[in-house]
């Protein structure tokens, strides 16, 4: 950069203009800033059968209180069944394996996370019937933060038939709290055969957060120093 001879004034208003510029640009790359997406649940899809062991009519049963764990969730109710694409029960909607949320009987799973005060969450998910004998209609609801899902599968074409199951895809939106929040999924009609689920997913990208304060303190204390030298840039221009 060159300057003009003996303008001393114009050279420091400059060189304080930079200086700030590059004050204002570390505040900004502080700020929050727009994240890709984090999935907050664990084995949403279901494809982690841990210790079970598929049975011949191509699926396994976790059962509450059961010796055998459906990784990531609790089986609080009942119990529910994974089957696999080849089976009678397929093809899932994501991956190998996806859930009858009725495995002998109704059953509710559910895990839990973290949720950040004021922050957007929102809740995915992919949805069929058991097309052996559920109930018409098959119901059971998905819920989370206070916000409850009813889903309802009629016995109609909609829905596929055996080796060729056809899904539907529901969800919704909560704000966290600032406490663990869970995520509940519950047959609410009876028998052996229900909804099936696949592809959970509960994802934020941190929309909707609240600034830490501290970042609010950079960037008001970054705005203001930048109206505080261009001020002084306005009175050294002038007294040239
Ligand atoms: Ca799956
Ligand atoms: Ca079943």
């Amino acid at each position: 950069m060159r300057f003009i001879s003996g303008n001393s004034a114009l050279r420091t208003t400059f060189l304080r203009t930079a200086a700030v510029s590059a004050l204002c640009a570390l505040t900004l790359a502080a700020a929050p800033s727009v994240a890709s997406a984090t999935e907050l649940l664990t084995n949403g899809s279901f494809e982690d059968i841990g210790a079970g062991v598929p049975e011949g009519w191509g699926g396994l049963t976790y059962y509450a209180g059961g010796p055998v764990a459906l990784p990531g969730w609790s089986v609080s109710a009942g119990s529910v069944d994974l089957t696999s694409s080849a089976s009678f029960w397929g093809p899932a909607y994501d991956g190998n394996y996806s859930l009858d949320i009725n495995g002998w009987d109704a059953g509710t799973i559910s895990q839990s996370f973290a949720t950040v005060l004021g922050q957007l969450y929102t809740v995915s998910f992919a949805y069929g019937r058991n097309v052996a004998g559920a109930p018409d209609p098959a119901l059971a609801t998905v819920s989370a933060g206070g916000t409850t899902f009813n889903v309802s599968a009629a016995n109609d074409a909609s829905f596929g038939s055996g080796h060729n199951m056809l899904w539907k895809t529901g969800g919704f939106s909560f704000t966290g709290t600032g406490s663990p929040t869970t995520l509940t999924l519950a047959a609410v009609t009876g028998g052996n055969g229900g909804v099936f689920f696949d592809k959970l997913s509960v994802q934020t990208d941190g929309a909707g957060a609240v600034p830490e304060p501290a970042t609010w303190a950079l960037m008001i204390g970054g705005f203001g120093i930048m109206g505080a030298a261009l001020r002084r840039r306005r009175r050294a221009l002038a007294a040239l």
